[in-house]
């Protein structure tokens, strides 16, 4: 008598490795099983060798060659992996970079095929913040699923100290699915910023005879940052009269005078200040300062010592005897003398 399980089903023992993994054979009823998730493999073709063995004491198998398509019926969003920058997701680019270094790079995985797995990548523009970086950064392909994010514009760290680039990677399928992700770019100063005076040139007047003593300050300012706006100030355009005179403090920018000044020597000091930034290479730019000396009655008028006129004893009254020359190099009402007869002692 003949059972009713006289023959059952297996997958031949001549099979690839992935088809015994992949797929199984149900022995009662033949049907072809999946024993997994088929998306890695799809688009590919497995030829499955199906047996039929009968319940004899030596098995007679018959052969049928079963083709198997796995189609790419699921779509995947793509994948981005970032490797510059790679873990902070920051990136920092000094600001004289020129257009075309490059800020970020990444690669996109899409394990679709066709339209599903056609991958385009873009940089954000949907708000103000983003527009700046898209006008700022460009997106190259390098390869199919490599891409690189370089400098576009030129960077100005003391107008837009830092970007946020988001990237975004969409494939073309249907509807098509997409990833994002977002990093920052920190600019970094570069020393292209020197020192600013306020006003190009200062003027001033100082009493002469005034102690060692404040006369002004000049400050500068500098747009970049650290060293590269830390100012030291220095006397420029210095004469040998200038330096004797005066001095200026390296860290404030306070001139002072080291001694009183005498109009009688000179009634003017025209030096340079200059202000010079710690950045490499220095940068420096100077204002010009005038220092008018002001008078004060500080000399008695002088009379040249040993006078000796004569004069015959029958002159008439009036009759010029000589004339007395009084010197006072102070200026202006100081400076004018009168001359005022003294008495004295009769007969010498
Ligand atoms: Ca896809
Ligand atoms: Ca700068
Ligand atoms: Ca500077
Ligand atoms: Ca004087």
């Amino acid at each position: 008598m003949i059972s009713f399980l006289a023959f059952w089903f297996r997958l031949g023992l001549r099979q690839s490795e992935e088809s015994f993994l992949l797929f199984r054979v149900s022995p009662d009823s033949g049907y072809v099983i999946t024993a997994r998730e088929l998306t890695p493999f799809q688009n590919r073709t497995f030829n499955l060798i199906v047996e039929a063995v009968d319940g004899g004491p030596k098995p007679k198998a018959a052969q049928a060659v079963v083709v198997v398509h796995v189609l790419d019926s699921v779509n995947n969003a793509p994948i981005i992996r970032m490797t510059l920058p790679a873990i902070s997701n920051i990136s920092r680019v000094n600001e004289r970079a020129n257009p075309g270094f490059v800020v970020a790079h990444f690669i996109v995985d899409d394990s679709d095929t066709g339209m599903n797995g056609d991958v385009r990548c873009f940089i954000e523009n949907t708000d103000a913040r983003k527009a700046l970086a898209a006008d700022t950064f460009s997106l190259q392909r390098l390869r199919e699923s490599e891409f690189k994010v370089t400098v576009y514009s030129p960077l100005d760290r003391e107008k837009i100290s830092s970007y946020d680039v988001t990237i975004t990677c969409h494939d073309s399928g249907n509807p098509p699915l997409s990833a994002s992700v977002t990093f920052s770019v920190i600019i970094e100063d570069d020393n292209d910023n020197a020192p600013q005076f306020s006003r190009p040139m200062r003027r001033v007047s100082v009493a002469e005879n005034s102690p060692n003593d404040f006369v002004l300050r000049l400050e500068a300012t500098d747009k970049d940052l650290n060293a590269n706006k830390l100012i030291k100030y220095s006397l420029g355009n210095v004469t040998s009269l200038v330096s004797t005179y005066i001095s200026v403090s390296p860290d404030t920018g306070v001139v002072t005078t080291k001694q009183p000044l005498n109009r009688e020597l000179f009634s003017q000091l025209d030096f340079e200040v200059v202000a010079t930034d710690s950045g490499y290479p220095p940068l420096s730019s100077t204002s010009r300062v005038v220092i008018d000396v002001l008078d004060q009655n500080d000399n008695y008028p002088r009379v040249p010592l040993g006078y000796t006129l004569s004069v015959p004893e029958n002159r008439p009254p009036w009759t010029v005897v000589g004339q007395i020359e009084a010197i006072d190099p102070d200026l202006g009402l100081a400076g004018e003398v009168i001359y005022q007869l003294m008495s004295g002692k009769g007969g010498q």
